[in-house]
């Protein structure tokens, strides 16, 4: 008997070891958490990562060489590149949010968005529109009451992402998650976003740095949406991604930390005010962005997105009132209470018939 033990304590040892020197990501990953309203979630471990892009404008240049120069000189709040700590887990939805779940959410909650409250509606895709009748050159048509979550111009299943809401809609779905189910719901802060986006690897995708293999990885403006919108096609990555509009969410392989699409199908809003310099004066653990702000965060890019915006790093950002046809969100369910969880008393069905519902 006397030599079994010094055998399994050598097993479990080399167990120790094991988990002492795996990352989060690469052990196995536990089946996804579902919510109330179907949407799947991942633990996201704790964590350090150095967040954001200083990348020369010259090596920019040769990666993309159809872009004008001055494209990649306006990428300098992306640095400078400085170490974040994530300092406790979080749920994150393994996908975005999509059609059928925002459904869902409407019929159990009445809540009208602002795109429908406000009157003047949303974006959609009409092939008869000219983008030189926009005093911005959009590339879609809007705003027009036609267009909201229910109809951007083109098909979408209940398993597509669903577009055409505000950050403000974003959190009116968080609130009534958290006060329905007593948990704690929000848009991830913009770098527990990079965090997850990132998954482990340094490079301007997690695939690598070569644009050129990102329409395998990820729904992007490609050679299948580039014939809808021919004067942009020499920006279209190369190959097929197989969608010219949204995906089916989850229709290519998870990153490494088991979520899907965090590049491409829809940008995703993030809970941070924008600043061009935040990163210079942000905290080391749990940046949260500025204090105050005019525009919000999104990040990760969409189908219509060219490569160079549809990298881990790149930031960009609407008024909280935006809606368009290529932002949607995905949601943060927080492990860890703080002090005060939601109850349902917090939450007012009254002010969700007008639409608007400014929380925290
Ligand atoms: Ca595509
Ligand atoms: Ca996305």
């Amino acid at each position: 008997m006397a030599a079994v033990f010094p055998i399994i304590a050598q097993q479990l040892c080399l167990a120790a070891a094991t988990l002492l020197v795996s990352p989060a990501w690469a052990q196995a990953a536990p089946p996804p958490w579902h919510n109330s309203l179907g949407m799947p979630f991942v633990r996201i471990a704790p964590g350090s990562f150095l967040m954001g892009s200083d990348e020369a404008v010259e090596a920019l240049a040769r990666a993309y060489p159809q872009l004008e120069r001055r494209r990649l000189e306006q990428l300098a709040d992306e640095a400078p590149v400085h170490r974040v700590r994530i300092t406790r887990a979080f749920y994150l939805g393994q996908t975005e949010v999509t059609v059928g779940q925002f459904r869902r959410f409407v019929q159990a909650s009445g809540y009208v968005t602002e795109a429908e409250a406000d009157g003047t509606g949303g974006y959609g895709y009409n092939p008869a529109y000219d983008p030189d009748k926009s005093a911005r050159g959009d590339a879609f048509e809007g705003r027009d009451p036609r267009y909201s979550w229910r109809n951007p111009g083109f098909v979408q299943g209940e398993d597509h992402p669903v577009v055409n809401l505000t950050w403000h809609d974003a959190h009116a779905l968080a609130a009534w998650l958290s006060a329905t189910e007593g948990r704690r719901y929000r848009l991830p802060s913009e770098a527990e976003w990079e965090y997850a986006c990132r998954a482990g690897t340094r490079t301007r995708y997690p695939h690598g740095d070569d644009p050129a293999a990102l329409a395998r990885h990820a729904n992007v403006f490609d050679q299948d949406a580039a014939p809808h919108w021919p004067r942009w096609r020499a920006q279209a990555a190369p190959g097929h991604d197989g969608h010219a509009f949204t995906a089916p969410v989850g229709s290519y392989a998870p990153n490494a930390f088991g979520v899907h699409d965090m590049l491409g199908n829809v940008w995703e809003w993030v809970s941070d005010w924008y600043g061009a310099d935040s990163y210079a004066h942000a905290p080391s653990d749990d940046p949260q962005g500025p204090a105050r702000g005019q525009v919000r965060l999104r990040r990760g890019g969409s189908w219509h997105t060219w490569p160079l915006y549809a990298r881990c790093a790149f930031r960009n950002w609407n008024t909280p009132q935006t809606r368009y046809t290529l932002v949607g969100l995905r949601l943060v369910r927080e492990i860890e209470a703080p002090q005060r969880e939601a109850r349902p008393a917090d939450f007012t069905p009254a002010l969700f018939g007008h639409g608007y519902l400014h929380i925290f």
